[in-house]
């Protein structure tokens, strides 16, 4: 019996519904870290949140700022292109309907440009990003997010693949049509619906 079988065997023993599985994934209860390039060095002074592009008006949020908004809670699986999925993972922050309701997006925008250090960027539809348990999130399991993981915020969109939450989030770009991220311009699906195994270009 494969490793991939023997492990969606597990999951009924453990009370966890299979069909929560998505094709393709194992389940771990280990955390992974995974991203291109280095970690950044983050200094909480100097650090900025900034929506711009097709809005009325640019927003810019120091991090104060952003610790003082109000949070939600999010509970949920993650699956990572890479094949682990981890379940009932959770999170606390912001949530992202509450940032965009201090915008004026123009009507022609159709998606987002996630930006985060070092240039790191994913695009997502602006349905897809305003589900309403996304979050830029903080806290993670109770505690401040760790470094690796995406201090001092991360963007949370449980429903697409994990490389859409992007760790070290410093801000989005409103765009008229859908354009690549960093991972999308390396091979990654444009979308990424995990139970569709939307892994890479041509999935
Ligand atoms: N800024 C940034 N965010 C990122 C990435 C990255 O390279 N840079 N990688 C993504 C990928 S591919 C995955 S699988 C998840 C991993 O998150 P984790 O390290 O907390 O498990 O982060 C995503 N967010
Ligand atoms: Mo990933």
């Amino acid at each position: 019996m494969s490793f991939f079988k023997r492990n969606r065997d597990e999951l009924a023993s453990l009370g966890i519904d299979p069909a929560r599985l998505p094709p393709g994934q194992y389940h771990t209860k280990r955390f992974p870290v995974l991203h291109a390039g280095s970690v950044p060095e983050v200094d909480l002074d100097d650090w900025d949140f900034v929506i711009d592009g097709l809005v009325a008006e640019p927003k810019k949020w120091s991090w104060s700022e952003i610790e003082a908004m109000p949070t939600a809670d999010t509970t949920a699986d993650i699956h990572c292109v890479t094949k682990w999925s981890k379940f009932d993972t959770s999170w606390k922050g912001v949530p992202v309907n509450h940032l965009w309701e201090q915008i004026a997006p123009s009507p022609d925008a159709t998606h987002v440009m996630i930006n985060a250090y070092h240039g790191f960027t994913a695009n997502l539809p602006i349905e897809d990003f305003l589900a309403h348990e996304n979050l830029f999130a903080h806290t993670y399991e109770g505690e401040p997010l760790e470094l690796n993981h995406g201090y001092p915020l991360r963007l949370v969109v449980p429903h697409l693949y994990f490389w859409k939450s992007v760790k070290w989030v410093r801000g989005f770009t409103l765009i008229s049509e859908d354009a690549p991220g960093f991972w999308e311009r390396n091979g990654y699906h444009m979308y990424g619906d995990p139970f569709q195994e939307q892994r890479y270009w041509g999935d």
